[in-house]
């Protein structure tokens, strides 16, 4: 008997279940956990999932969302068929075709818009899915398009880029060897999961956690020893007034500064600017806790800082508060040090095994040079960093048509939900858009305004790679066939690099010889690794490099050195009026229009996390809806009582880009003058309120996090 019908028997007893169990990876979350997966399945339906045991990282561990992938994937409304547009674009009229007569649309389309406008006229985009990226990425290059871009214009990407300008590497938290975890925007148990056990252990060695977010989340009452409520977007405030605590009271790593920090006295000057009753007035916080963070973040070392996936760099200001977080460690000379924070590598898709790959040149190496990108000249410093076109431009430059048209989308998962102005958004495809294709399993809001849609397929009804900690790949195989006429996006997009005929061999060879390209010099194939249904171990795998190796031979900055005085920052154009030094800027436009102020009092933040919800992804999955069955914006007490607004009343919520309504929940969990809702409801986009020139000019992202609104009690006519 093998080991997997040791394990069906033990937890199935009796002879002829007709039950087999399969291993598979959850992929709604974030590419950094991808959870193994035991599908349970009989006549070829999932019938149970659980967490795999085995599996490297999470070690059959499996949240919510994950426990809900039978759901999300027999969700009533896959979609089943490729389909081509009868009615207006959003109406949502389509007919269904074949996968061939698709495909030769798409490559009649995307030819005819290269030969009329130009190549780069065509986009290509991904929503969050990363698995199909190196393809997707290589097809816009060898088509002769400059334009890739995803949802990297609004997540981890400008934290990246920060950790690139002061370290010239990543940043990471290395709890396990720390004494005091400072959880910057740390919510743990609903965007992080997989953190919160390493943050115990550290609370049960007689550790510090100090933690900074406006909300009190179940990681403030189990883990926090010190919490600090701030209002949102002033982090940046609060990092230079501790910074001025920790030069004031000696409490610095000079010998440190010495050796590896550039631009120490600059920043002295500055956080000058900062004593700490201004730094209570614009955070709201009091001045011991300030102090007390300062002391024991500095003091109690080595110290860890938590960096959120994206939340700090959803302020207009974000960049420069998260590299004012990073001075802290570099004057502490908490970086590149144990229990500290760590430079880390990638291996494949965001994620570190181990070991090399050869994804980036997989990608890249076509690359066309011959025109900007969507968002070049305006983010110079996202265009320096990233080998992406910036989505949150895509609205200016369909509206204007400047520096030259984009004619064609070909989108994989496009949500205009999850970016600003959503509805704008998708009016400037509508209206400027000569041909528009997007794949997704559902019929997304977005999806109706396509001219031909796609049925993907799940995790669960594909095979992917995938690398994991600890010196691993996997390749998965399907649970389950692909439902309807759904297909695995790589499989359809070769074809497409075969229909399209572009100069690309070994895309037209198709995934798996893609893969294998990737993975040449890992000793593995993909021969070898579809062998076992569960991840392999690579040969060439290495330990993690061990903290203190990096700074030694010099960061990858220009100075070689930690730089708070960033001088990719002082390279860039005067014009663009950017600051070589993270200082603070208030993160709510318009602060200086009292006429502004009165009508929007309230800051909205726009896309706090809760376990059952992923986005937009999860708010049709019936068990999961069930928990939360309304769009809620959430507001507090006082201002509800202020404003004659109960509980479960309909309310109305107003900036200056729209208009939405939603049901009241009160908490007492934030200060009064701040709102928050989940984002990716169609019927109650935030996003719809948030105005699509309120952007960090470092990062190009959004001030999701940073909304002016304001909230009424909505009376139905
Ligand atoms: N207000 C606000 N807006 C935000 C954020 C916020 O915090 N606040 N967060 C931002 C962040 S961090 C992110 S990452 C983005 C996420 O934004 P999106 O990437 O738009 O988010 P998802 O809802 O996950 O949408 C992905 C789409 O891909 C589809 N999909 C899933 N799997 C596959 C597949 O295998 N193939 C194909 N073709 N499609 C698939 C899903 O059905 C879904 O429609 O949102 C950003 N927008
Ligand atoms: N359940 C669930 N998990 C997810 C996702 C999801 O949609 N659902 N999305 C995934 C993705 S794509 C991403 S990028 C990550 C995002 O990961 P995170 O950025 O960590 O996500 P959040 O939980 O939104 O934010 C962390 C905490 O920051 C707090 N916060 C909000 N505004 C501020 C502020 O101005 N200052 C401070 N100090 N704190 C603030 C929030 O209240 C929250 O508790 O999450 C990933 N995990
Ligand atoms: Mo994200």
């Amino acid at each position: 008997m093998t080991e997997l019908e040791k394990r069906i028997k033990a937890k199935i007893p009796g002879e002829d279940t007709g039950i087999e169990i399969k291993h598979s990876l959850c992929a709604i979350c974030s590419p950094a956990f991808h959870c193994g997966l035991d599908c349970y399945v009989k006549d070829g339906k999932i019938i149970k999932i659980e967490g795999s045991p085995d599996w490297p990282g999470s070690k059959g561990r499996v949240c919510t969302k994950g426990q809900s992938n039978r759901d999300y994937v027999y969700r009533p409304d896959r979609i089943q068929t490729p389909l081509k547009r009868v009615g207006a674009r959003g109406e949502g009229k389509f007919e269904p075709i074949s996968w061939d007569e698709a495909l030769t649309i798409i490559a009649e389309k995307l030819n005819e818009v290269k030969a009329k406008y130009s190549a780069h006229s065509v986009a290509f985009y991904s929503g969050h899915c990363k698995w199909y990226r190196p393809i997707l990425h290589r097809l816009c290059y060898s088509f002769g398009s400059v334009n890739f871009g995803t949802d990297d214009s609004t997540c981890f990407k400008a934290n990246d880029i920060a950790n690139k300008l002061t370290f010239g590497a990543g940043a990471g938290p290395n709890t396990p060897k720390a004494n005091t975890f400072l959880g910057w925007n740390y919510g743990g148990y609903y965007a992080k999961h997989m953190s919160v056990a390493g943050v115990r252990a550290l609370k049960e060695r007689g550790g510090k956690v100090i933690i900074i977010d406006p909300r009190h989340t179940p990681a403030v009452k189990n883990l926090a020893d010190l919490y600090l409520q701030i209002k949102p977007g002033t982090d940046g405030a609060l990092a230079l007034g501790m910074g001025k605590i920790i030069i004031d009271n000696n409490w610095i790593d000079a010998d440190y500064i010495e050796k590896y920090v550039h631009g120490y006295e600059q920043y002295k000057a500055l956080v000058q600017n900062y004593p700490l009753d201004k730094v209570c007035a614009i955070t709201g916080l009091n001045a011991d806790d300030i102090y007390e963070a300062a002391r024991i973040y500095a003091t109690n070392g080595p110290a860890t800082v938590n960096f959120s996936g994206c939340t700090q760099t959803h302020h207009i200001n974000g960049m420069q508060s998260t590299r004012a977080i990073h001075a802290l460690i570099a004057i502490t000379g908490n970086y590149d040090r144990p229990g500290g924070n760590v430079p880390g590598g990638v291996s494949y898709l965001h994620k570190n095994g181990g070991f090399t790959t050869r994804e980036k040149e997989f990608r890249e190496s076509l690359r066309p040079h011959d025109q900007l990108r969507i968002g070049e000249t305006r983010f110079p410093i996202w265009d320096e960093y990233c080998d992406e076109f910036h989505a949150v431009d895509l609205i200016r430059q369909l509206e204007e048509g400047t520096p030259y048209p984009v004619k064609a989308f070909v989108g994989l998962g496009l949500n205009a939900k999850m970016l600003p102005e959503s509805d704008r958004l998708l009016k400037a495809m509508a209206d400027n858009l000569d041909f528009f294709v997007d794949a997704d399993l559902f019929m997304t809001h977005s999806a109706k305004y396509a001219d031909i849609v796609l049925p993907a397929c799940s995790s669960l009804e594909r095979g992917e790679m995938k690398a994991y900690e600890g010196g691993f790949l996997a390749y998965t195989s399907p649970v389950i066939e692909p439902q309807f006429e759904s297909r695995s996006d790589v499989e359809w997009l070769c074809d497409l690099a075969r229909k399209l005929d572009v100069d690309d061999e070994l895309l037209k060879a198709g995934y798996e010889a893609c893969c294998d390209w990737i993975i040449q010099d890992t000793g593995l194939t993909v021969a070898d690794l579809k062998k076992s249904d569960m991840p392999v171990k690579v040969p060439t795998a290495k330990p993690a490099n061990k903290p203190g190796t990096y700074l030694a031979g010099g960061c990858k900055t220009r100075s070689g050195k930690i730089e708070i005085y960033s001088e990719a920052i002082a390279a860039v154009d005067a014009k663009y009026g950017l600051n070589p030094l993270p200082d603070y800027q208030d993160p709510l436009y318009d602060q200086n229009d009292p006429e502004m102020v009165e009508k929007y009092p309230f800051n909205m933040v726009a896309g706090v996390r809760l376990p059952h919800t992923q986005h937009s992804r999860l708010h049709e999955a019936p068990w999961l809806r069930s928990l939360r069955p309304d769009p809620l914006c959430e507001i507090n007490v006082e201002d509800a009582k202020r404003l004659g607004i109960q509980e479960n009343d309909p309310v109305e919520i107003s900036s200056p880009s729209g208009t939405i309504y939603a049901k009241a929940k009160v908490t007492h969990k934030f200060q009064p003058g701040t709102l928050m809702m989940i984002h990716g409801y169609t019927e109650a986009n935030v996003n719809n309120l948030i105005v699509s020139t309120h952007l960090d000019p470092y990062s190009g992202y959004p001030g999701f996090k940073s909304a002016r609104c304001t909230i009424r009690k909505y009376e139905e006519a």
